[in-house]
């Protein structure tokens, strides 16, 4: 999958919303996933006016946002249409199938109406992928299961990882990816390998996180890139999503050349 450009990718993806995001990656040539970890809603909707050109997808805590509310839903969907990127609400679910899908659809958030990909653990078994498939939905919906996680003293083993790619492999619809750090991870060209953990700053920060550099991590295989503070944190977000997004598909079109 490694030397398989974005938009032949798109053509054996078994998921709609991976189908989507190799094609928006490959029209926009961004491959860079803004994390949007801020709590007003204002300033994530101002945050994406920056940036949104530059972007395929656009990560969200909704549960961080203190003055969340159906309004700011509808402008984010508006501004993902504008801007054509997609939606993916990092809520790393990790319960029973029952409780997931009540999760995913209830309460204030009801994150099925609007997001077009969530992630999720696979820790507590097949049933969490049971759930989400079987959940009702108007839209294409995605699932990226994390394999491996960029923070120190993680308790995920390589047995883990296997396991959690095994246990998608029953789901080839609603597998968008993975969210993981290593390309020996899977070798599904139609599956996306979203890697978090990413700053040109700096190797750390004081709670466990790990940076890795950008031409690292799509040589490690990633395909869609995390950033978070390493953008938002700046001084100027939006000259620091181009230089990000440079960087990144200038490695990505290396790799594609297998010159890296
Ligand atoms: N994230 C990681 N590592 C993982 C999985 N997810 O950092 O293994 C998420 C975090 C955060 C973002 O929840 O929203 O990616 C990284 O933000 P940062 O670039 O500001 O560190």
């Amino acid at each position: 999958r490694l030397n398989m450009p974005y938009e032949k990718r798109a053509g054996v993806s078994r998921n709609s919303i991976a189908k989507q995001l190799f094609n928006i990656m490959a029209t926009k040539k961004t491959n860079l996933c803004i994390s949007v970890d801020l709590t007003s809603s204002v300033q994530i909707l101002n945050l994406l006016e920056k940036v949104g050109e530059h972007v395929c997808l656009v990560k969200t805590h909704v549960d961080i946002i203190e003055d969340f509310n159906s309004d700011f839903v509808e402008q984010l969907k508006q501004m993902a249409t504008k801007f054509n990127f997609l939606l993916l609400e990092d809520r790393k679910f990790a319960d029973i199938g029952n409780t997931v899908s009540l999760q995913y659809s209830k309460g204030i958030y009801k994150i099925s109406e609007w997001a077009d990909c969530v992630t999720v653990h696979s820790l507590p078994g097949e049933g969490i992928l049971k759930a989400l498939n079987s959940a009702s939905s108007d839209k294409s919906k995605g699932v990226f299961l994390l394999a491996e996680m960029s923070s120190e003293g993680n308790l995920i083993t390589p047995d883990y990882t296997k396991a959690t790619v095994k246990m998608a492999e029953k789901y080839p619809q609603l597998m968008t990816g993975f969210v993981c750090q290593n390309a020996a991870t899977f070798d599904d060209p139609g599956l996306i390998q979203l890697t978090p953990g990413v700053q040109l700053e700096k190797p750390k920060d004081n709670l466990g996180q790990v940076y890795n550099t950008p031409e690292k991590v799509i040589e490690n295989g990633a395909d869609v890139v995390v950033v978070g503070r390493g953008i938002v944190a700046s001084k100027n977000p939006e000259t620091e999503a181009v230089l990000y997004k440079n960087i990144l598909w200038k490695s990505y079109s290396k790799r594609i050349l297998g010159k890296m």
